[in-house]
């Protein structure tokens, strides 16, 4: 019997993406403070110069999974993490935004193999957001841990196959 599990430790041969959404910046810019925490200190190159890192804008949800698809086919990264906040307000847009973008970049994650971490905060009130995104917890930082297990368990499972 195999078992196949990810590391956080180790990090140095991992190249990962982070998508972050402008739409409700106030939110997205403080999970992406919490997300690069989380990769510095395990060992990943946060820097400007960093050639571990990059780091793409998109204007919403809506936009990170034709970006994730763009990325993950350049056979570039690893991982990739999206970033973005949805809060409900008073019209059926909410469900629209939140439907596409996890449906989307599910499935540009099975089309192309590499894993994307679905960063995307969905709540009633922004109020709820920012508890999420560092008032109280800051999910980014979860984000960033599940891509370092998953880039990592990608690579486990690909070393036993070779
Ligand atoms: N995008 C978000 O990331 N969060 C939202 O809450 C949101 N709302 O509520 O509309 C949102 N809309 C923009 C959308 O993601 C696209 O950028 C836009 O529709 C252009 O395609």
């Amino acid at each position: 019997m195999a078992t196949f599990e990810g590391r956080f430790t180790g990090a140095s041969g991992l190249h990962i993406a982070v998508i972050v959404a402008r739409f409700n910046d106030l939110v997205t810019n403080k999970l992406l403070s919490g997300c690069l925490d989380c990769l510095e200190r395990h060992g990943i190159d946060t820097s400007e110069k960093s050639t571990q890192l990059d780091v793409a804008w998109v204007p919403g949800s809506m936009e990170l999974p034709i970006v994730s698809q763009k990325l993950a086919r350049t056979g570039q990264y690893q991982v990739i993490i999206t970033l973005g906040a949805v809060i409900r307000g008073d019209t059926p847009h909410f469900d629209v935004v939140v439907a596409e973008s996890s449906k989307g970049i599910t499935a540009v994650s099975r089309e192309t193999g590499v894993p994307i971490i679905f960063g995307v905060l969905t709540t009633d009130t922004m109020q709820q957001a920012l508890e999420r995104a560092g008032i109280k917890n800051n999910l980014g930082w979860n984000f960033a841990l599940q891509a370092l297990e998953m880039g990592s368990l990608m690579g486990v499972i690909e070393s036993q196959f070779l």
